[in-house]
C-alpha cells in the first residue's frame, strides 16, 4: 500500500473548495515551513508551495530548535473567503494563525495566539460566526482568529479512551446535525489510533463512538503502520473520505521506518445512527484521476527561485544559498558542517523505498557533498575536498570515515543509492542500504545498513531528507537528479 503523499509529510490537514482539495502537513526543523498541497481527486497531489516561507513566518533559532522542534501539526481550513492555517511553533514562539486568499502564497505575517496552551490547534466556525480553537489534551477556547485575542479559560472536552496516552490532533466538524470531535490517541508510534466523539454544540457536551478507536493498524501485520492523525473531507459527489499519516516498517525487528510518517487517503461511510466507518487505506477512489504534473528527475537551477520542495534547516539566508550568483547553478556558502544545527543544507524529502540521487559538483576550494540526513546526529554522506572523495557516517556520538578514494580535479558527480532489503534474512536485517559512489571512479565507495538512519533508531517526528550541503567555502551544484525506483 503506498501514501497519496509519500516521505515525510506528516500530520495531514485538508479542505475542500469546489473541486479543489488542498492539503498542509508540519514541517519542523526544516525552511521554509508547511509545504501545501493541491489535489483533484485526493490522490494526485502537487505541491503549490509553503505557507512560511519568509524569516519574519518561520522563525527556528538553533539554540531552541532541535531536530523534530519547530514546527508542528497545522490545521488549514477554508472560511468566509480566505484561507486560513493554524500551526504551532514549539521553538518559543508558541501557536501562530496565519491567512492567504491563494493557499499557494503569499501567507499572511504571523498572528499569535498566546491564550492556546497547547499543540495541534484546530479552527471551527459556528453557524453564527464564533471560532472555536480545539487543541490538544483536548481543550478548547473561543478565539478572534482576525486579532488571536483568546475569551475566558481553556475548557477541557474530552480525553478520548480512559488511561490512553496523548489524546491530541483534534479536528471539529458540524456533519449533518452534530458536532464531530476527531481526535488521535495511544502516541505516534505503533498504538497511534483515531477516535470520534459527537454533540449537539461545538462546545459538546460529546458522547464517544462506540467503536472507537474506529481507525488503528495496532497488533496488526498490516504494512502501514502508526496510523492516526487524521482529517476528514467530503468530497464533491458526497462521499467521505480520511487522510491521515502513517509508516511503512521494513526489515527485521522492531522494524524500521525511514521515511518518516506519510500520508495516506481511506474511504468512510457512515452507520444508520451517524457513526463514521473508516475502510482500507487505497490510492483508487470511484472516479477517473486527474493529471498531475510530475516532479521532474532532474533540478537544473536554471529558475531564481528554488522549486518548493527544496528545504533548508532552520533559516536559508539568501546570501549562504542562491541560484544568482551562477546562472543555472545553485551556490552554497558554508555556515558550519552538517553537525552544526543551521549548516549550509538544500535537500528534498526520500520519496520512494529505493531511489537514486545524483549531483554535479564544482567543488573549487571548498568541502562539500551529498548527504541522506534523518537529523542532526543520524546522517551518512560522500563529501569531495582536496582530491578526495569521503565517505562520512554519524550514527549518535559516533562520527566514522567509512572510505577515502582519490578523484580527479575538477568536476564530479556524486551519487548515492538506496535499495530496499527484499529479504529478511533474520530478526537485525535493515529496511534498505544505502550505497555512495562518485561517477568518474568505478564502483561503489561504500555500503551502509540503512537501519540507523531510521526513527526507531534516531526517534524524533521526522524522515530522510536527501540533499546537498556546504561544510567549509563556497561550491556550486549544477544539477541535482533523484530518480525513485
Ligand atoms: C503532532 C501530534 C503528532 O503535533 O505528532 O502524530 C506531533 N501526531 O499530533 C508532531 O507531528
Amino acid at each position: 500500500m503506498i501514501p497519496v503523499i509519500a516521505g515525510f509529510h506528516p500530520d495531514p490537514s485538508i479542505c475542500r473548495v469546489g473541486a479543489d482539495y488542498y492539503l498542509a502537513c508540519s514541517s519542523f526543523e526544516y525552511f521554509p515551513g508547511v509545504p501545501i498541497f493541491h489535489s483533484r481527486d485526493l490522490v494526485g497531489w502537487t505541491q503549490i508551495g509553503n505557507a512560511l516561507e519568509r524569516p519574519n513566518q518561520l522563525r527556528l533559532p538553533s539554540g531552541d530548535t532541535s531536530s523534530s522542534g519547530g514546527i508542528y501539526a497545522p490545521t488549514l481550513r477554508h472560511h468566509d473567503g480566505r484561507f486560513w492555517l493554524i500551526t504551532t511553533n514549539v521553538a518559543g514562539h508558541g501557536n501562530v494563525l496565519f491567512t492567504a486568499t491563494d493557499p499557494a502564497g503569499p501567507w499572511s505575517d504571523p498572528i499569535r495566539v498566546p491564550g492556546i496552551a497547547g499543540i495541534d490547534p484546530d479552527l471551527a466556525w459556528d453557524s453564527d460566526g464564533t471560532c472555536w480553537c480545539t487543541f490538544a489534551g483536548v481543550s478548547q477556547i473561543r478565539l478572534d482568529p482576525l486579532t488571536g485575542e483568546s475569551f475566558g479559560a481553556p475548557r477541557r472536552i474530552w480525553s478520548g479512551a480512559p488511561g490512553a496516552k496523548a489524546p491530541e490532533a483534534p479536528h471539529l466538524y458540524r456533519i449533518g446535525e452534530y458536532w464531530y470531535l476527531l481526535i488521535a490517541e495511544g502516541g505516534t508510534e505503533r498504538c497511534h489510533a483515531v477516535s470520534i466523539a459527537r454533540g449537539q454544540a461545538p462546545t459538546g457536551p460529546f458522547e464517544p463512538c462506540p467503536a472507537n478507536p474506529i481507525l488503528t493498524h495496532r497488533g496488526t501485520d498490516h504494512p502501514v503502520q502508526n496510523t492516526g492523525h487524521a482529517g476528514l473531507v467530503q468530497a464533491p459527489n458526497g462521499s467521505w473520505w480520511m487522510v491521515l499519516l502513517g509508516v511503512r516498517p521494513r526489515g527485521g525487528t522492531p522494524g524500521w521506518h525511514a521515511l518518516g510518517r506519510e500520508t495516506f487517503l481511506a474511504p468512510v461511510t457512515w452507520t444508520t445512527d451517524g457513526w463514521p466507518v473508516v475502510g482500507e487505506l487505497t490510492t483508487t477512489p470511484p472516479w477517473p484521476r486527474q493529471p498531475v504534473t510530475a516532479t521532474p528527475v532532474r533540478d537544473d537551477f536554471d529558475l531564481s527561485e528554488l522549486a518548493p520542495q527544496w528545504i533548508s534547516l532552520r533559516h536559508r539566508p539568501t546570501e549562504d544559498c542562491t541560484t544568482k550568483d551562477r546562472p543555472g547553478w545553485l551556490t552554497l556558502r558554508a555556515r558550519g558542517s552538517l553537525d552544526d544545527l543551521d549548516g549550509t543544507f538544500v535537500g528534498r524529502r526520500q520519496q520512494h523505498l529505493s531511489f537514486r540521487a545524483r549531483t554535479r559538483i564544482d567543488p573549487a576550494e571548498g568541502r562539500c557533498g551529498l548527504v541522506v540526513r534523518l537529523d542532526d546526529q543520524h546522517h551518512y554522506e560522500i563529501e569531495v575536498a582536496d582530491g578526495e572523495a569521503r565517505v562520512l557516517a554519524r550514527i549518535g556520538p559516533l562520527h566514522t570515515t567509512v572510505a577515502t578514494r582519490p578523484v580527479p580535479a575538477g568536476l564530479v558527480v556524486l551519487r548515492v543509492e538506496v535499495a530496499v532489503t527484499e529479504t529478511v534474512r533474520d530478526a537485525r536485517s535493515g529496511p534498505d542500504t544505502v550505497s555512495f559512489g562518485v561517477e568518474e571512479l568505478d564502483g561503489t565507495l561504500a555500503t551502509l545498513d540503512g537501519k540507523y538512519l531510521s526513527t526507531e533508531v534516531a526517534g524524533g517526528f521526522t524522515g530522510r531528507v536527501i540533499g546537498m550541503y556546504s561544510a567549509a567555502g563556497t561550491v556550486h551544484f549544477d544539477w541535482f537528479d533523484y530518480e525513485g525506483a
